[in-house]
């Protein structure tokens, strides 16, 4: 056996040619061929055959082993969050919580909690595009000193249902249809649409799908929320509520849906690839881990219930307290023994925290166990190697699908004598869990109580609250979305619900979509009170504690940084040189990465005769992929980017998508044939566009420029072709 970190040959038969390798990359256990049992494998090129030219023989237990593991290869991907992406990293806690719970990653500051974290879209399957509208995942599995702690969340605080026994319904709705399995990874289309204009209490959760927020920049720039209240409990046993939320330190930030659509063409991967290129690249990403802290005793303060999972917590109301930080560090080694077979679940708690009586909560609490059966295959899924906890396992459940302990000893039960009594239980002193003590006194009833009902006052509070950019993306998303359903009742039917949240809303994407915005069908509630007797509950409308959140707009987060931004320079033969080395310099100072793209790969020529490394060509970038664009000058490197239609389409399309764009004077006859090139002529100043001819300093104009990440004032008019 060689030593891990030795070069060796992978193949030992005489002929073929030695390949030296990391052995990083090799199983270190034996550098031979072996079956799964670890008989070393002498031939595998030929199957055993009765002769040369004979049938082959059953008796092959080579050939059967590698056909079987094959046929094997792919389990049944998750029915949602198929497509997702994953890395460890850490957590560590910046102040004692022990004022609210007992969980040790959350009251000792000493210790570095490590994580996986896996986000993921919900509606597509495993190979779909990571940029559909959709809600991402955002799944983190704590490895703590008492016991794995999942905080099994979302890129959105609110969700669509109410109540877990409507799950099948919205998943079905919004998955591919069944008759023709069309379309994929999309809810823009007539099933979706049908359950979701009969399902009013989806109002608010419509209107985050409708934001921009459903098409994120980055993993790294989504806000992170647990969606359900939970429950802190510190060591008195005192309870408190609580909304956990991760705030990424790059801000919030999103693609245009334009933009989104293409990327899922030019690059499928996009965030995928970001991910992993930027813990590659060392530009981790970071969250900080927000508490809202409710007390028990305001409970029923609001205006909303804090176990509707339908509504948020404005932290106009309660402030989020940022407690400690996430970093991701490291990438997966294999995707699939780590990203595909780890199982996350919202039952996996840890003494200090606990659960609400949240009705979608409470299903959840059943879902993510009975899943992990069919998907890992049986009852032993806490043994894979990703899902094992820090601490030790010690209990009485045996075999079973793929059991990988060996339990030794006699005694598989408690009480026992034959095994001195162990495992033992562990009292409160020793960390053992204890449920918290809700004080519970009802009728067992099928009924949803009356806070419930009012689904349209927070679906308005998002919509003021959105910068006047951010209300048009929702406009044109619903006119996109509806637009794609064919049912033109089930638009009109929509078209009503929208109403109800705002009319001017409505009205807009009524004219968009060629219709009249109809008086809304009146959305009914049935429930069945414990009086027996059905009766059908009106929604509700509560008056709001607040009319505006500015803490529900991305237009407020984060526009300070250009850590980790991606920015294209277009350059041919006879560029500037000192202009490319000057402003590559600045960028890469402060964080962000540089792609020179050129008409061609290899090397081009700069005017003053030096070679420059071409990163990527026109066939293989677009603008889409980039964050802002840089046109250095140069008289023959400019004549022939004007004579490249792809050059001139990359500019179009980053003025298009509101992108920041720098240039220097001399690149005046490429910017004059793009379509923003005439706005250059006028002295009128246009945000996002810097040029050496009009700006001071133009590196440091640029700067500002891409950290405030888009323009998207500039949509206006919007007849920008690209
Ligand atoms: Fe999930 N959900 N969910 N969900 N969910 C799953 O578990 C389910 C809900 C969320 O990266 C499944 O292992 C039910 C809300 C994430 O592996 C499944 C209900 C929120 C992930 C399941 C919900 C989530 C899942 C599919 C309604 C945000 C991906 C595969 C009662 C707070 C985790 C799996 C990962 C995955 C069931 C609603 C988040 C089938 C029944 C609300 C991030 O068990």
């Amino acid at each position: 056996m060689k030593s891990k970190k030795q070069a060796t040959s992978v193949n030992r038969s005489e002929n073929s040619k030695k390949i030296d390798l990391d052995l990083d990359s090799v199983n270190d256990a034996s550098t031979l061929l072996t079956t799964n049992q670890g008989v070393k494998i002498n031939d595998d090129q030929n199957s055993l055959k009765a002769g040369p030219r004979g049938a082959t023989l059953l008796e092959d237990f080579i050939l059967r082993e590698k056909i079987t593991h094959f046929d094997h290869e792919r389990i049944p991907e998750r029915i949602v969050h198929a497509r997702g992406s994953a890395a460890h990293g850490i957590f560590k806690l910046y102040k004692t919580q022990s004022k609210y719970t007992k969980a040790s990653f959350l009251t000792d500051t000493s210790v570095e909690t490590p994580v996986f974290v896996r986000f993921s879209t919900v509606a597509g399957s495993r190979g779909s595009t990571d940029l559909a509208r959709d809600v991402r995942g955002f799944a983190v599995k704590f490895y703590t000193q008492e016991g794995n702690f999942d905080l099994v969340g979302n890129n959105m605080p609110v969700f669509f249902i109410q109540d877990a026994i409507k799950f099948p319904d919205l998943v079905h709705a919004v998955k591919p249809e069944p008759h023709n399995e069309i379309p994929q990874a999309a809810s823009a289309h007539d099933t979706f649409w049908d359950f979701i204009s009969l399902m009013p209490e989806s109002a608010h959760m419509i209107m985050w799908l409708m934001s921009d927020r459903a098409i994120p920049r980055s993993y790294r720039m989504m806000e992170g929320f647990g969606v359900h209240t939970f429950r802190l409990i510190n060591e008195k046993g005192a309870a408190h509520f609580v909304k956990f939320h991760w705030k990424p330190l790059l801000g919030v930030h999103s693609l245009a849906w334009d933009e989104a659509q293409k990327i899922s063409g030019k690059d499928p991967d996009f965030h995928r690839r970001d991910l992993w290129e930027s813990i590659e690249n060392r530009n981790f990403p970071e969250w900080e881990l927000g508490l809202q802290i409710i007390p028990e005793i305001d409970e029923h303060k609001y205006s909303f219930d804090l176990l509707d999972p339908t509504k948020l917590v404005p932290e106009e109301l309660v402030p989020v307290q940022r407690v400690g930080k996430l970093t991701l560090n490291r990438n997966p080694e294999n995707f699939f023994a780590e990203t595909e077979q780890v199982a996350f679940h919202v039952g996996h708690i840890v003494p200090g925290i606990d659960f609400t009586n949240d009705p979608l909560l409470q299903g959840r609490l059943f879902s993510y166990t009975d899943t992990q059966l069919i998907r890992l295959g049986g009852p032993n899924f806490h043994e894979i190697p990703i899902n094992r906890p820090i601490v030790p396992v010690h209990n009485n459940q045996r075999d079973g699908f793929m059991r990988q302990t060996i339990n030794k000893g006699r005694t598989s039960y408690h009480p026992n004598s034959l095994g001195g009594g162990c495992p033992f239980q562990a009292s409160m002193k020793e960390g053992g869990f204890t449920s918290y003590a809700e004080k519970i006194d009802a009728h067992k009833v099928r009924e949803r109580s009356k806070s419930f009902f009012d689904h349209f006052t927070q679906a308005g509070l998002f919509y003021n609250s959105q910068s006047e950019p951010e209300k048009q993306h929702i406009v044109d998303a619903f006119s996109f979305e509806l637009g794609k359903v064919e049912t033109i009742s089930i638009r009109e039917r929509m078209l009503g619900i929208i109403s109800l949240i705002n009319k001017t809303l409505a009205t807009e994407v009524g004219y968009k979509l060629g219709l009249k915005v109809p008086i809304p069908e009146k959305p009914i509630n049935k429930s069945i009170p414990a009086d027996g007797v059905e009766k059908d509950f009106q929604p509700i409308e509560s008056k709001p504690e607040i009319e505006i959140a500015a803490s529900l707009s991305m237009a407020n987060t984060v526009k300070d940084t250009i850590k980790s931004r991606v920015i294209a320079f277009l350059a041919a033969d006879g560029v500037n040189e000192q202009a490319i080395a000057g402003m590559k310099k600045i960028l890469e100072e402060n964080g962000a990465k540089v792609d020179i793209i050129a008409p061609r790969l290899g090397r081009i020529q700069g005017a003053g005769k030096k070679e420059i490394l071409v990163n990527q060509s026109f066939f293989t970038a677009a603008s889409v992929l980039y964050d802002a664009v840089y046109v250095p000058g140069g008289d023959q490197h400019i004549a022939t980017l004007a004579a490249d239609p792809d050059a001139i389409h990359f500019l179009n399309e980053a003025f298009r998508h509101c992108k920041a764009i720098a240039f220097e004077i001399d690149s005046k006859p490429l910017l004059k044939l793009t379509y923003f090139g005439k706005k250059l002529t006028s002295n009128k100043k246009e945000d996002g566009l810097i040029s050496s001819e009009k700006q001071q300093d133009i590196r440091k104009e640029f700067i500002k420029a891409i950290s405030r990440h888009r323009f998207w004032e500039r949509e206006k008019p919007r007849k920008i072709p690209a």
